[in-house]
């Protein structure tokens, strides 16, 4: 078999398989397709180009001694999309991950990337129907289900769920519950929850865990969400020696619950809150820090009736997830996220996974926060698979072991759809 006809059949197969999306920040058009009048779901060229990852590059072109923070922010949107389309797009070459992404989407949508202002995309951005242009998105990638992160300590995304409880129903769409806060800020969280009719206390005095457990309940049934999410810090520890109220949350609130409804926790892990960063660039400012994989080793061990679906941040921490990754069935390893979620690290994660884990993961996930975003981040993705992939099959076809089109194309379902719905049913 030769490497080109190889690398067709990886192509094909990747092309025409549907991806599921397990973590973006995209919303059904009925939480607002206007961004500028609130809604949460960002679609349209003034969102892409003022994505935080380019506000954060832009501002390494126009420092704040030049532009201050407040008066960034204090642009209209399109002022800000137009100052990243001049310095990032325009003076200088848009070769970063995220540039090149608005070029990928801009293209992909036909329309030309070499504009030197935004005038032409946003009048054909304002002819797109955000409900069919959620299918055209779809269509475009190729993915079959967005998975959202519904953040139930956001008083906005909140309140849209309490004023109707289908803001989510969407067959598009599916829900996730996001709750950093219960961990990140226990004591700031217990006061909310019984803000909201859930008594908790810090100290879990009164009847705080059964509180916190129907607290629980009540969201994933709101939203029917297929698992819960937690963004967690480089210092996260399980158990905690310091943290006591982390422990028991998890121990008697948490894992009880997920484990009756066969639900899995996602453990984002390694992600610096900005407060400790850059807080004036908003979403631009957290960052990374290492963190203790024996951690998610331990909660692997301890509650093996419970499923986690893990993803850290440090590019120093991948090889030992990935062998953490081999010792528990319970775990699965998903996405490069973030500040892995370039080509060259993407490469070498996917390399390091498949030879140590064959097929048994979800390579990656998008975290699309502007809709369009899925176009790019799945069409530079499928780029970098097709040349991994097509270099495990020639290295195992040139034993003599048989590669055809239907094992691709099963082997890509799993990696792209299968693996993670698999995983759900488990
Ligand atoms: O916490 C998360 O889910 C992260 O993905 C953050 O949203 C981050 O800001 C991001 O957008 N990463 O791509
Ligand atoms: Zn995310």
């Amino acid at each position: 078999m030769d490497r080109q006809t190889l690398f067709t059949q990886v192509q094909t197969a990747l092309d025409q398989q549907p991806i599921t999306d397990l973590h973006t920040h995209c919303y059904t058009p009925k939480f607002g397709a206007s961004p500028n009048a609130g809604g949460l779901l960002l679609w349209g060229v003034d969102e892409l180009v003022t994505y935080h990852y380019l506000v954060a590059e832009v501002y390494r072109i126009v420092p704040d001694t030049v532009l201050p923070y407040e008066k960034f922010w204090a642009m209209p949107k399109q002022a800000q999309a137009d100052h990243i389309w001049k310095h990032c797009f325009v003076e200088r070459s848009p070769i970063s991950e995220a540039g090149r992404g608005v070029l990928t989407t801009l293209a992909k949508l036909g329309l030309d990337p070499n504009e030197k202002d935004l005038s032409g995309y946003r009048k054909w951005f304002a002819q797109q129907d955000p409900d069919k242009y959620v299918d055209k998105v779809m269509e475009l990638a190729h993915v079959d289900q967005i998975t959202m992160t519904n953040e139930v300590f956001d008083d906005h995304e909140r309140g849209m769920w309490l004023k109707d409880k289908n803001v989510g129903v969407d067959s598009r769409f599916k829900a996730v519950l996001r709750i950093d806060k219960l961990l990140r800020a226990w004591p700031e969280a217990c006061a909310k929850l019984t803000e909201w009719g859930y008594d908790a206390r810090p100290d879990f005095s009164g009847d705080t865990e059964a509180n916190v457990r129907r607290f629980l309940e009540d969201w994933i049934d709101r939203m029917d969400a297929i698992y819960v999410a937690m963004s967690l810090p480089p210092e996260f520890r399980f158990p905690d020696p310091e943290n006591e109220a982390g422990n028991r949350f998890i121990r008697n609130c948490l894992m009880p619950v997920l484990r009756d409804r066969k639900l899995p926790w996602a453990m984002m892990i390694g992600s610096r809150n900005r407060v400790q960063v850059n807080p004036e660039l908003r979403d631009a400012g957290d960052m990374v820090g290492k963190s203790e994989v024996l951690s998610v080793v331990n909660l692997c061990r301890e509650f093996r009736q419970n499923k986690f679906l893990v993803t850290m941040l440090s590019r120093e921490n991948q090889h030992e997830l990935c062998v953490a990754a081999r010792k528990f069935g319970n775990m699965m390893l998903f996405g490069c996220w973030w500040f892995l979620n370039n080509p060259s690290i993407i490469e070498e994660m996917t390399r390091m996974r498949l030879e140590l884990l064959g097929t048994s993961f979800v390579p990656q996930h998008s975290d699309a926060r502007i809709l369009d975003q899925l176009i790019y981040k799945w069409d530079h993705t499928r780029k970098i698979l097709a040349k991994v992939l097509t270099d495990k099959y020639y290295d195992v076809a040139e034993i003599g072991y048989n590669v055809t089109p239907e094992q691709i194309k099963r082997d890509v379902a799993l990696l792209l759809r299968e693996n993670f719905r698999d995983f759900l049913k488990r």
